[in-house]
């Protein structure tokens, strides 16, 4: 089982503060991994911090904009001075705007593209050079549903998704040969902040309509909870995955290889 063990090892999680993030920190600190995060805010870092002093991990907190390339060059070079150089990224942050494309600004698409597309490309350049010079490396990008399906009024959210998948597959195809492994994970819909709105009970305390037919679509019955990825976040990032590579892990319930429960 010590092929899953991470003692030693560095992990960064963007926009692990909280929610998914957060989870896959924690399971990979429970792996042995000292675990990195950055975040948006000094208020966000802080309570990150707590988060994760909660559950027994030291972890450390930095803020840092994922869509900058100059912050992410110095995140990376402050992490190497003060934990050591990256061996395990996972691109997590992310944003969704959900709004009918004929009403979404453009200024939105590029927004939701530049954090759930450029940004990783950013990251995972500057994680690179060092996975290189140790001669190992793991890349975890937060991919979706949404990578292999559209649907109405995410536009931008799918078409960043669907690139990021393609992303994975060529950091693979240019770095396996290096002995990294860069993977995607793919989560079904889960219920954090951010699917808060597509399961807000109705005025009649009835489901909402989408939580309705996401039970009805996916095999498990239930949405998934942030918990249910921090396993397959260890997997990828272990030696139990080392010749997995450009794969992408979905964690969905079962969703995507179901037709879902007649009506
Ligand atoms: C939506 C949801 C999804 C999930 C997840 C599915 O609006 O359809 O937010 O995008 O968040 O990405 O994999």
């Amino acid at each position: 089982m010590n092929m899953f063990d991470l003692t030693g090892k560095v992990a960064l999680v963007t926009g692990g503060a909280h929610s998914i993030g957060f989870a896959m920190g924690i399971g990979l600190a429970k792996a042995g991994a000292t675990v990195c995060f950055n975040c948006t805010s000094e208020a966000s870092r802080q309570r990150g911090l707590e988060n994760y002093a909660a559950e027994g991990v030291k972890a450390y907190g930095y803020v840092a904009d994922v869509t900058s390339e100059e912050e992410i060059t110095a995140l990376v070079a402050k992490i190497r001075e003060e934990v050591g150089i990256i061996d395990i990224l996972v691109n997590n942050a992310g944003i969704i705007k959900r709004i009918p494309m004929l009403e979404m600004s453009l200024a939105d698409f590029e927004k939701v593209v530049d954090v759930d597309l450029v940004a990783p490309f950013i990251c995972a350049k500057a994680v690179l050079p060092g996975m290189l010079e140790k001669g190992h490396g793991k890349i975890i990008n937060v991919c979706s549903m949404m990578s292999e399906l559209g649907r109405e009024t995410v536009a931008g959210y799918a078409a960043a998704k669907g690139g990021l998948k393609m992303l994975t597959k060529n950091i693979c195809s240019e770095f396996g040969g290096a002995n990294i492994q860069c993977n995607g994970i793919g989560p079904g819909y889960i219920a954090t902040s951010q699917t808060a709105p597509l399961r807000e009970r109705q005025a009649d305390g009835s489901r909402h309509p989408f939580d309705q037919f996401i039970i009805g679509k996916t095999p498990a019955g239930r949405w998934g909870e942030a918990e249910d990825l921090a396993g397959p976040t260890v997997f990828l990032a272990s030696d139990a995955s080392n010749f997995v590579n450009g794969h992408i892990l979905y964690v969905d319930g079962g969703i995507l290889a179901y037709i879902g429960k007649q009506p």
